[in-house]
């Protein structure tokens, strides 16, 4: 199967991918923001509204029974997908930015208090930081960071220093949305345990483009968005060992995550419900489990070979652009399948619009990392971001486009 991989045949599994935009078929190069969604999913998720239409947990009918079972069986493929021991290690949530604010306010009221350190990275995109942030407002606790070289490594030498008694828990992205970089976790998991902290990681770009195995990884905690990969929006995942989700408090009160509900207190239900309080996103759920079945009738090795093609022909035409500014690791093997750049003094912005202009879309702006433009002095980057269904074709284009930025800016 994976030998036989073809992305102009897996384009045409993607209806919006069919269409043209300002009369030029439609180059996405957006997918680090969102990924298009196959076929496949959109008539799960139909299916699912037209038939199975029910709230889950709650009835003994048989449209309830159909629709808590498709919802359940979505939590054992999104187990399988991360390697997870049990489906009851899988949170759902909106997607990472929620399983980071849940893990804060949960793990982190109970466990974090005044003097204790926060170590994140200059890396993270704004979801890995602002939760981190209001508990650190809420209890007296620091946030420390670990800085980047000029290609936008973590400068791991400083882990020594920055890691001590204090501190509590180490929040840490796997992939850079801004710059692609690809974290050395194995490095900084073991050196964080070795320090007693607890481990987080954003795995909001890593599950989408890497095989990701969360025993053999090390962390306490893993958070991914379905809509990155294949999946709908509004849904995603925390996933947390087991023995850490038993032992923390419920995240937000409701129907679903309790137990029994007395006048002056309650007890919760088991994980992972006691994390799922009120009417889930059922729909979601189902969908993403289709991207996941989606996604294994590619495999993700044949995912992983086409995209580093495919970056090695983006990036070997992008350096030979004059006056662009290329950010990020030089090495492929450091870098996911995104690529940051400026252009002489044309605003990101500008390229931006120039390029939707021939139908190619590529993200602008600080890209919810401006820790990350501060660190490289630039208000803003254009960054055009790649996937299963990317072609040559699309990266010519973009080519054809930056001809135009050079021709109007010099
Ligand atoms: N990055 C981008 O264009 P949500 O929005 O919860 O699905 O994911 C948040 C998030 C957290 N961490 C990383 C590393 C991310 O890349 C993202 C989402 C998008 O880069 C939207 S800002």
């Amino acid at each position: 199967m994976t030998s036989a991989f073809d992305p102009h045949r897996a384009r045409e599994d993607f209806p919006a991918l069919q269409q043209s935009v300002n009369g030029m078929p439609l180059a996405y190069l957006d997918n680090a923001a969102t990924s298009q969604k196959p076929r496949a999913v959109l008539d799960v998720m139909d299916a699912y509204y037209e038939h199975d239409n029910a709230n889950v947990h709650r009835g003994i009918h048989e449209l309830s029974r159909r629709a808590t079972e498709a919802y359940e069986a979505a939590r054992v493929k999104a187990a399988r997908w991360i390697n997870a021991a049990s489906a009851d290690e899988i949170v759902w949530t909106r997607g990472t930015t929620e399983a980071i604010n849940l893990v804060a306010a949960s793990w982190g009221l109970d466990n974090i208090g005044p003097g204790d350190e926060i170590l994140l990275s200059v890396l993270e995109h704004h979801s890995n930081i602002v939760p981190w942030q209001i508990l650190a407002a809420r209890t007296g606790a620091t946030i420390r960071y670990i800085e980047l070289d000029d290609q936008g490594r973590l400068l791991l030498d400083d882990l020594p220093r920055l890691l001590g008694e204090r501190t509590k828990i180490v929040a840490i992205s796997h992939v850079s949305n801004a710059l692609g970089t690809v974290n050395p976790l194995h490095e900084i998991i073991p050196a964080a345990k070795a320090a007693g902290a607890v481990v987080l990681v954003d795995g909001a770009q890593g599950a989408v483009h890497s095989s990701v195995d969360v025993q053999t990884l090390g962390a306490d905690f893993y958070a991914f968005s379905g809509h990155k990969m294949c999946g709908p929006t509004g849904i995603g995942v925390l996933w947390g060992r087991r023995d850490m989700l038993e032992r923390m408090s419920p995240y937000q009160g409701g129907g679903e995550m309790i137990h029994i509900v007395g006048r002056d207190a309650s007890s919760w239900a088991a994980v992972p419900h006691k994390f799922e309080a009120g009417t889930p996103n059922i729909a979601g759920a189902i969908g993403l489990g289709a991207a996941i079945d989606y996604l294994d009738t590619i495999g993700m090795d044949a995912i992983v070979r086409h995209e580093h093609e495919l970056m090695a022909y983006a990036m070997e035409r992008l350096r030979a652009v004059p006056g662009i500014r290329i950010f990020g690791p030089e090495s492929l093997e450091e870098r996911s399948a995104v690529v940051s750049f400026t252009m002489g003094d044309a605003h990101p912005h500008d390229i931006s619009t120039i390029l939707d202009a021939h139908g190619v879309a590529v993200r602008a702006g600080h890209h919810c990392a401006q820790l990350v433009m501060k660190h490289f002095g630039v208000p803003a980057t254009a960054r055009a971001s790649f996937y299963l269904y990317s072609t040559r074709e699309d990266v010519d284009r973009l080519f054809a486009g930056l001809d135009e930025v050079r021709a109007i800016f010099g």
